[in-house]
């Protein structure tokens, strides 16, 4: 964990942070970052002191959890646990999406519930903070298999869902499939055609378009502003994008699209290493077509080369896109992409890099986007969704994409203002962390006690 000292105001509440959520690491990880942050904030704004705003940010306004029982494909029960953390509703109704991962606990949904308040509030569109999933395991399982653990999972959760109550959408092992079969459930459930309920929907049935690609253009995007902010671009730059799943595969499209190349992705087996370039059309086949693994690019790319277990950061880039997990970057990792001539990160992925890494990044004064900002124009784009279904309307691609365009520069612009406000050029961790905190508090101060 970092050693940054924190301000005095704010020390006694992160130790009753850890004191009231025990085991819960990932979660105390994502406070302290952001408290790390609010020092100077706390003293331009007494008003948040007073109103203990940080200690009531810090605590989600409603936490469920939930037996989810389903039957596999030999009629066997399984029994799975589900999690809603509906944390911040200031700016509108909870948002954020819902990961089937079998690491999942409840310490992961809150991180990610946490990140997601300051995120939403960055976009600035009307959405709170939230995240769900569960410990269920989507690997391997037939489509059957799939939907009656999606339905039972929405026969719980549906009564704490609505347009204006709560909306999630994908995450990590969550997509139009299983959005689909819950879907699906809360139409039979409710006898409602309710398509503001959930994003991230099929073109068919309510969806947005752009929506699929968004996180991974928006994050390329806030890259392609921060290299702007130096006077760059990612034109003839070699990057790598970890990763193979839907972050993943929409930042190696746009970055194609910018000029640059990538040069490598991964999943959780191994990296593939192509130096002349990642054929995306071959990773769609294998990731969205086949349901495979990554390794098999390398049977079907001969210039490629698999590395079982191995290390995506030791691969020299300009640019770094981490795009799977969190805290997949270490110290370690941070230093050898900065020694490796690294010059920027996006982050596609939530928390993906450790607070070591994060020093490491600052401290060599690389052009270092956080995944609450960079990683912002998915759930941007699922507020643009939600504005669709709320006028009955679909907007075509190319609006779309620049409505996202727009939101990823206003973000960029917010949080490169912020740090120099704050006395820290060219920290985008602080001017995330000040700049999103601030337009929450102000909501939660103006709303009263609640
Ligand atoms: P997907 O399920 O589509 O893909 C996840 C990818 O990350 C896979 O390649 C997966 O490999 C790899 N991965 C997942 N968990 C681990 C792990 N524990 N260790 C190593 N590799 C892992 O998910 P997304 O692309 O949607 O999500 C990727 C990241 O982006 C997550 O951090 C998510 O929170 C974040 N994000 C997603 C948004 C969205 O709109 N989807 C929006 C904003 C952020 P394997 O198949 O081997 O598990
Ligand atoms: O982490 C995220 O921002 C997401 N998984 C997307 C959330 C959303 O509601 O679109």
């Amino acid at each position: 964990m970092s050693a940054a000292p924190l301000d005095e105001k704010l020390e006694p509440i992160f130790q009753e942070v850890l004191r009231r959520n025990p085991g819960e690491l990932e979660f105390h990880q994502a406070v302290r970052e952001v408290l790390e942050c609010l020092g100077p904030v706390m003293v331009k704004h007494p008003e948040f002191v007073e109103h203990k705003v940080i200690e009531r940010i810090c605590e989600p306004e409603r936490q469920i959890i939930f037996r989810v029982p389903w039957q596999d494909d030999k009629g066997e029960v399984q029994i799975n646990r589900g999690f809603r953390v509906e944390f911040n509703s200031a700016l509108g109704p909870y948002k954020g999406g819902l990961r089937f991962h079998p690491s999942v606990y409840l310490g992961i949904i809150k991180f990610l519930g946490f990140e997601q308040i300051f995120k939403n509030s960055l976009t600035g569109l009307p959405i709170g903070g939230g995240k769900g999933g569960s410990d269920f395991d989507p690997k391997g399982k037939s489509d059957g298999e799939i939907m009656r653990f999606c339905q039972s999972f929405m026969t719980e959760l549906y009564r704490h869902l609505g347009e204006y109550t709560d909306v999630p959408a994908g995450d990590i092992g969550v997509g139009g499939r299983e959005l689909g079969f819950m879907f699906g459930q809360y139409k039979r459930i409710t006898n409602r055609y309710e398509s503001g309920v959930l994003t991230g929907k099929g073109l068919t049935w309510g969806g947005s378009l752009v929506r699929t690609e968004a996180t991974g253009y928006g994050a390329s995007f806030f890259v392609a502003e921060m290299l702007r902010a130096r006077g760059d671009s990612f034109d003839g730059k070699t990057c790598v994008v970890s990763g193979s799943g839907n972050v993943a595969i929409y930042t190696i499209e746009k970055i194609h699209e910018m000029g640059g190349k990538v040069v490598a992705c991964s999943d959780s087996n191994g990296v593939i290493y192509a130096e002349h370039g990642i054929d995306l059309a071959l990773v769609q086949r294998i990731k969205e077509v086949e349901r495979g693994r990554i390794g098999s690019y390398a049977e079907r790319d001969r210039k490629a080369r698999y590395i079982p277990g191995g290390n995506i950061w030791d691969i020299p880039c300009h640019v770094a896109m981490p795009s799977a997990t969190q805290n997949e970057i270490n110290g370690r990792d941070a230093r050898t992409l900065v020694k490796n001539g690294c010059i920027a990160v996006g982050e596609g992925a939530n928390m993906p890099t450790t607070p070591d890494g994060i020093r490491v990044f600052l401290d060599a004064k690389i052009a270092y986007g956080p995944g609450k900002a960079a990683n912002a124009g998915g759930v941007a784009t699922s507020a643009l969704e939600m504005q669709q279904n709320a006028s009955r309307d679909s907007w075509s691609f190319e609006y779309t994409e620049k409505r996202l365009h727009e939101i990823m520069r206003n973000i960029h612009d917010l949080c490169y203002q912020t740090a120099e406000e704050y006395g820290t050029p060219g920290n985008y961790v602080n001017g995330a962390n000040i700049a999103g905190f601030i337009k929450v508090a102000s909501a939660m101060v103006a709303l009263g006690l609640i």
